[in-house]
C-alpha cells in the first residue's frame, strides 16, 4: 500500500525501491515483437501503446531486425540488470527463446506472451494469440468452398520450424483438408519467412504439379511471396491463394484477385490484452492464463465491410 501511495504522489518520477523492483520499474512495460517494420507487429504495438497510456503505464518497443531467435535473444539480453515490470514478447522460436526469457523472469519481470508461444509456457503469467489451429481449419474450409467439387493438389507454405503460430495453422489446415477427398495436400514447405523463398516454392510446385488448385500461405511474408510466384507464372486467379494476415500489400492483392481469401487476425486486440494482463499481474489482480483473439475470413466480396481488420503501417 505504501508503494501505491508513493506512486500516486510521484507519478513517473525516479523512485527507487529498496531491494527488489523499483516502483518506477513496475509501471514500465517492454514489448519485444517478432520483427521490426512489419504490419502485424506494428498493429499489435499500436494496440499495446494505446492501452498502456490508458492504464498509466509506459510501453517501449524493442524489435529485432528480422524474425530470428538469435537477434531476438540480443534484444531480451539487452534488458540487462534493469528489467521492466513486465515483458510482452512474441517468442520467435518455441524452444530456443526459453532460456533468455527465463533469465528475465528470474529478475522479477512478469512475462506475457503475445502471438507466438514457447512449448513450455509456464514462464509466462499469460499468453494471448489467435486460435491458430482454427485459423488453419478456416483456411481449408474457405478453399474447399471456393473450389466447389473440383479436384486438385494443394501446397502449404510454412515459415520457420519452431514458430508456434504458423505450425498450428499448417496443422489445422492439413487436418481439415483431409476431410475433402477432392483436395490432396502435397505437403508443407518451409520458406524461412522469406518472400523470395515462398515465390520459388510456388514456381517449383507449379512446374511439378500441373493440377495445383490451391495454396495456403500461413503468414504475411509467405503470402506475399506466393502472390509473386503466381504473378511470375501468369497463374493469378487460376490457382486459389488463401493467405493469412491482412497487410496493406495482401489487401491490395485481394482486391486485384491475386488472393481469393485472407484470414485476418486482430493484432491490436492481442496487444491491448497483453497490456491488460501485464497490468493485472503487476497489480496483483486476477490474470487469465491463456486468451484467444478472433479471426476473420475476408474475401473480395466482403472486404469493404471488413476494413477495420486491415493491418497498419503506423499508429
Ligand atoms: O502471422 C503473423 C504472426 O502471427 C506470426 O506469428 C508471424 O508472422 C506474422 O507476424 C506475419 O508476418
Amino acid at each position: 500500500a505504501a508503494a501505491a501511495v508513493l506512486l500516486a504522489a510521484c507519478g513517473s518520477g525516479q523512485v527507487g525501491g529498496s531491494g527488489g523492483d523499483s516502483v518506477q520499474n513496475n509501471k514500465s512495460l517492454v514489448l519485444i515483437p517478432g520483427q521490426q517494420a512489419e504490419p502485424f507487429y506494428i498493429s499489435m504495438q499500436c494496440g499495446a501503446e494505446a492501452e498502456a497510456k490508458k492504464l498509466g503505464y509506459t510501453l517501449t518497443t524493442s524489435a529485432p531486425q528480422k524474425f530470428d531467435a538469435a537477434l531476438q535473444t540480443e534484444k531480451v539480453n539487452a534488458l540487462g540488470s534493469n528489467p521492466p515490470g513486465a515483458l510482452l514478447i512474441a517468442p520467435t522460436d518455441d524452444t530456443a527463446m526459453l532460456a533468455p526469457i527465463q533469465q528475465v523472469a528470474n529478475r522479477g519481470t512478469k512475462i506475457v506472451q503475445v502471438d507466438t508461444a514457447l512449448k513450455d509456457s509456464s514462464v509466462a503469467v499469460s499468453s494471448i494469440s489467435s486460435n491458430n489451429t482454427e485459423g488453419g481449419q478456416l483456411a481449408a474450409k474457405t478453399l474447399a468452398d471456393l473450389v466447389g467439387g473440383k479436384s486438385g493438389s494443394v501446397l502449404v507454405l510454412d515459415t520457420i520450424a519452431g514458430t508456434s503460430t504458423t505450425e498450428a495453422r499448417a496443422k489445422g489446415f492439413t487436418d481439415e483438408l483431409a476431410k475433402y477427398p477432392n483436395l490432396k495436400s502435397i505437403g508443407v514447405q518451409f520458406t524461412q519467412n522469406e518472400p523470395e523463398q515462398a515465390a520459388a516454392k510456388v514456381t517449383a510446385a507449379l512446374a511439378s504439379t500441373p493440377d495445383l488448385i490451391g495454396i495456403f500461405a500461413t503468414n504475411l511474408n509467405t503470402g506475399e511471396g506466393a502472390a509473386t510466384g503466381l504473378r511470375n507464372a501468369g497463374k493469378v486467379g487460376q490457382v486459389n491463394l488463401i493467405g493469412f494476415d491482412a497487410s496493406p500489400s495482401e489487401v491490395d492483392g485481394l482486391r486485384k484477385g491475386e488472393y481469393q481469401a485472407l484470414i485476418a487476425q486482430d493484432p491490436a486486440m492481442i496487444g491491448r490484452q497483453g497490456v491488460d494482463q501485464a497490468a493485472a499481474a503487476l497489480e496483483n489482480k486476477p490474470v487469465t492464463k491463456t486468451m484467444s483473439a478472433p479471426l476473420h475470413s475476408i474475401t473480395k466480396a466482403n472486404m469493404d465491410a471488413n476494413s477495420q481488420y486491415f493491418y497498419k503501417q503506423s499508429c
